[in-house]
């Protein structure tokens, strides 16, 4: 049967099959085969003998923390305390992009602002929304519950942004440390903690809020390009356009008719000479 890696303790392997736990041993031809099973790994085993004998393909893969087969990413963000930015929220939307991870942005510490600052945050989300992003609050759990069946997720955001928090929130087991101060603190008490998949409404959840894959320079323009998921809206004269130097570009023009978000237009400029 199929089933989802969610922990390894040395050699022991749990294996989540319709929710139920298998601790199973991986059989000697998968480890001659180079193949390091990962947490978040799909695989092929043998309940009744708790043998894994086959890692399926990954859809992606990451080494801090090591996990696979990442479906989408909430990414944490604070209206204040951190400030809110959208060149911030942009590097988070536009790695998972990258990393074909789904971006889900959750907004944190809306109590904290007056109304006037709300309302300017939310022009920009909508903004997000209307180009495709779904946009949640961490007001609503029910949100947050809704979008996990049939998925793996991760929270990723700025330190101090509520990850810690939420985590705590969506699983009171964790006792994840929160606050300013914490993350300072608690790093040696944490570093011996295993990576684990947690199960919630049928999804899987990483139990870790250091979840970061923030890099660009691993990838090509055109891929940086086709990560903003606006611009896939327009097709330029030239065939490939870079939307830089080029005279006659539909997405400069839509800049300029505010139609796209010149915040957005200008990340992906400096995302693309980031490299
Ligand atoms: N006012 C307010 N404070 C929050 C909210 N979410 C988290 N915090 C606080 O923000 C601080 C940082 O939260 P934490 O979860 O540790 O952030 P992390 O670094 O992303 O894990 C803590 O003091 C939390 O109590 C929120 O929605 N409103
Ligand atoms: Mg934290
Ligand atoms: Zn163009």
């Amino acid at each position: 049967m199929k089933g989802q890696i969610i922990r390894i303790i040395r050699d022991l392997h749990v294996v989540s099959f319709e929710n139920k736990e298998y601790s199973c041993k991986c059989r000697g031809k998968l480890r001659n085969n180079k193949v390091v099973p990962l947490v978040g790994d799909y695989c092929m085993f043998d309940k009744d003998k708790l043998i894994i004998e086959e890692i399926l393909p990954r859809k992606n893969e990451f080494q801090r923390p090591p996990v696979s087969n990442i479906d989408q990413g909430i990414i944490v963000i604070s209206m204040k305390k951190p400030d809110f930015s959208v060149n911030l929220l942009d590097k988070f939307i536009i790695s998972m992009e990258l990393h074909k991870i789904t971006p889900i942005i959750c907004l944190t510490k809306e109590d904290l602002c007056t109304k006037e600052e709300l309302e300017k945050v939310y022009d920009y989300l909508d903004y997000f929304e209307k180009i495709g992003y779904k946009v949640i609050s961490n007001k609503n759990i029910e949100d947050i519950l809704n979008i996990l069946p049939n998925k793996t997720t991760v929270l990723t955001g700025q330190t101090g942004a509520g990850k810690s928090t939420l985590l705590n929130k969506l699983n009171p087991e964790l006792k994840l440390e929160t606050g300013e101060i914490s993350e300072a603190l608690g790093r040696g008490k944490h570093t011996t903690r295993v990576v684990s998949l947690f199960e919630l409404n049928n999804g899987k959840v990483l139990d870790t809020p250091g979840f970061s894959a923030l890099d660009f320079f691993e990838f090509k323009e055109e891929e940086i390009r086709n990560s903003f998921i606006e611009f896939k809206k327009f097709t330029c004269e030239f065939k490939d356009c870079s939307h830089t130097k080029e005279k006659e570009c539909v997405i400069k023009e839509k800049v300029k008719e505010k139609e796209i978000l010149e915040e957005r237009y200008n990340d992906y400029i400096k995302f693309i000479e980031k490299r």
